[in-house]
């Protein structure tokens, strides 16, 4: 992609409501414009983005065999009614009515429909477990939208779903879902903690959060330092070793706000091991057994002839709200720099450009080319501004690899900024040295 085709309406002027940095930083640079209180349109910097992130949230799900499907973004109320909750769920939820008169809402998230779905279809243990998962569009009519795509109206939520014959069985799902995540959150550069967590609307005895930490942060973070000590690849994805992956995280003291207790804390933890700060929720999961499964009826055949409603957990991760909290973790001053996995391009290319002279420029078309050629997703900054103006923006843009071209480089020699060792320095290497040749 050039840079002067790209759509990315650069921008200086902030709304007094961009109040942190990632609102402010994907308003700039044309990642999201917002179009009514909490709703945004995202633009194709940002999208690219998202749709990275949503890609890497797919295939961890995936490997932990939950399988994806799509539900749709309205919904009946009848469900809800069934549950219960369409009466609890309050202002929250956006209520509709179609021509006939039928009540319809945009759904905030998915248990109802989901159990429905499954109640209809599997009669017997024999199909148990299973795990389901869409990446859809929700909408809660938050009170107070606020931090741009961190809390709005409209989001893009990854939901998962577990049915089991027993809570033990359950309690296994919950377990693979809780190692998906922290497989899921690395893959970002994030470090997420689990911290234990109240249910609220969704319900339920078991409940973590996924809190990165920043001082952005929502949600307050009260924990034990050596929790960061604990290796993913110490676990195996093997019932045993999820527990006891579980298990450790759990030993240290990591809670959101309704579980904290001042005395405990204090007590339990050394202070210069406490972690007191703010932080940003990622993701949620949850276990609540029947909450959904007795009211709607979502029975299957037990073993031992009898009826039971099954069991089951919900797992969410803020897809959207992701874009907003890495930058929120990776930005410092002045400058972005995105995890390769999710960056918009792998690689910009900044060539000084002089009007009399277009040399920088032809060389840079000609990495260009043999860069695409390598299916390298690669940005060419071929817009006739100064030097010093692209640095600046190129820091926004905060793509991990630059080559400069003309700058401070003389004759041949070209000029990378950001060096590592991997499978891209290398193409790039041997593209530059042929070129050079
Ligand atoms: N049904 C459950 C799990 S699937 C559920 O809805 N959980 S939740 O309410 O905790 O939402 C899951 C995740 O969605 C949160 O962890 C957060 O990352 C994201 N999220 C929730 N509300 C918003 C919002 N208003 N704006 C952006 N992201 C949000």
């Amino acid at each position: 992609m050039f840079l002067s085709k790209l759509f990315l309406p650069l921008t200086k002027d902030l709304p007094a409501d961009a109040k942190i940095k990632s609102h402010q930083l994907m308003l700039r640079t044309g990642m999201i414009k917002q179009s009514a209180a909490g709703i945004y349109s995202w633009l194709p910097l940002g999208f690219k983005v998202m749709k990275k992130i949503e890609q890497i949230v797919r295939e961890e799900q995936n490997k932990i065999g939950a399988q994806e499907m799509l539900m749709p973004t309205i919904q009946s109320a009848d469900i809800w009614k069934e549950s219960g909750r369409y009466n609890d769920y309050g202002e929250e939820m956006l209520r509709i009515k179609d021509r006939q008169g039928r009540e319809m809402l945009y759904g905030p998230t998915n248990e109802e429909l989901i159990t429905e779905i499954f109640r209809s279809s599997i009669k017997s243990y024999k199909s148990l477990p299973q795990m389901l998962y869409h990446i859809q569009w929700k909408f809660r009519d938050e009170i107070r939208p606020r931090f741009g795509i961190m809390r709005c109206r409209e989001f893009y939520m990854k939901d998962a779903y577990s049915f089991d014959l027993d809570e033990d069985q359950a309690k296994q799902s919950y377990n693979k879902m809780f190692y998906s995540y922290l497989h899921t959150f690395k893959r970002l550069e994030l470090e997420a903690i689990p911290m234990a967590a109240d249910t609220g609307p969704i319900g339920g005895d078991l409940s973590h959060e996924f809190i990165i930490l920043a001082e952005t942060g929502e949600s307050n973070v009260y924990a034990d330092k050596n929790i960061f000590k604990i290796k993913l690849e110490d676990y195996k994805f093997d019932n045993n070793s999820l527990e006891k992956m579980r298990n450790d995280f759990s030993s240290y003291y990591a809670v959101t706000d309704e579980k904290f207790k001042k005395e405990e804390f204090e007590k339990k933890i050394k202070k210069e091991n406490q972690i007191l700060t703010k932080g940003i929720e990622v993701g949620h999961i949850f276990y609540f057994g029947d909450k959904y499964s007795k009211p709607l009826n979502c029975l299957v055949d037990h073993p031992d002839g009898k009826k039971v409603a099954v069991k089951m957990g919900s797992y969410g991760i803020g897809v959207s709200r992701l874009v907003g909290a890495i930058i929120e973790a990776k930005f410092t001053n002045e400058i972005m720099k995105w995890p390769k996995s999710v960056s918009p391009f792998e690689v910009v290319l900044i060539p000084s450009i002089n009007k009399n002279n277009t040399e920088n420029l032809e060389k840079a078309l000609k990495i260009y080319r043999q860069l695409k050629s390598e299916n390298i997703d690669v940005l060419l900054d071929d817009v006739d501004e100064n030097i010093s103006a692209k640095f600046k923006k190129h820091d926004l843009l905060g793509i991990p690899y630059q080559i400069i071209i003309g700058s401070k480089s003389e004759g041949d020699n070209l000029e990378f900024k950001e060096i590592g060792h991997n499978a891209i320095m290398q193409t790039l290497n041997k593209i530059i040295n042929t070129i050079k040749n």
